[in-house]
């Protein structure tokens, strides 16, 4: 398989309401391996760089202090196609146009409160960037699961 590697954050809202299981044991599920966790709070100038994009947009400042208002959990999870996969698995920014089965479908009705972030796959590099952002090397575990012989062709 192409093992990539991908960011995946349980935001403060989907750490307050209790998620944090329910969202790891769907990427469990699926066949992706989890190769690096932490439960910590973001500051403000990790919340800018981490929203660096977003610098200058009418929700900026809000979304700065939502992700900087409790604890989240920050995950490295790696798998075959995996940034792409958790994308879908994610569902689309916007929790009302989210498919139900999605995680931001199935938990969520508002734009600015949406659970989860995942690194986009659409920006090339962006889950290397992350995961840098968040992670020291020596925190990412190399390690084989025990199932997957059989998740991979
Ligand atoms: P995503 O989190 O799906 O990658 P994004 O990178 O475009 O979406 O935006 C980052 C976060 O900012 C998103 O999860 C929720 C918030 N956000 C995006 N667009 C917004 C808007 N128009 N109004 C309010 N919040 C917004
Ligand atoms: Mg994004």
């Amino acid at each position: 398989s192409d093992a990539e590697r991908t960011f995946v954050m349980v935001k403060p809202d989907g750490v307050q309401r209790g998620l944090i299981g329910d969202i790891v044991s769907r990427f469990e599920d699926r066949g992706l391996k989890m190769v690096a966790g932490k439960f910590m709070q973001i500051d403000e100038e990790l919340a800018h760089e981490h929203y660096g994009e977003h610098e200058g947009k009418p929700f900026f400042e809000g979304l700065v202090d939502f992700i900087t208002s409790g604890p989240v959990f920050a995950m490295v999870w790696e798998g075959q196609d995996a940034t792409r996969q958790v994308r879908r698995m994610m569902g689309e920014t916007d929790p009302a146009a989210s498919a139900p089965g999605t995680i931001r479908g199935d938990y969520g009705l508002d734009l600015g409160r949406n659970v989860i972030h995942g690194s986009d796959h659409e920006d090339e590099g962006a889950n290397e960037r992350e995961i840098a952002l968040f992670f020291d090397e020596e925190e990412l575990v190399d390690y084989e699961r025990i199932d997957e012989t059989w998740l991979y062709e």
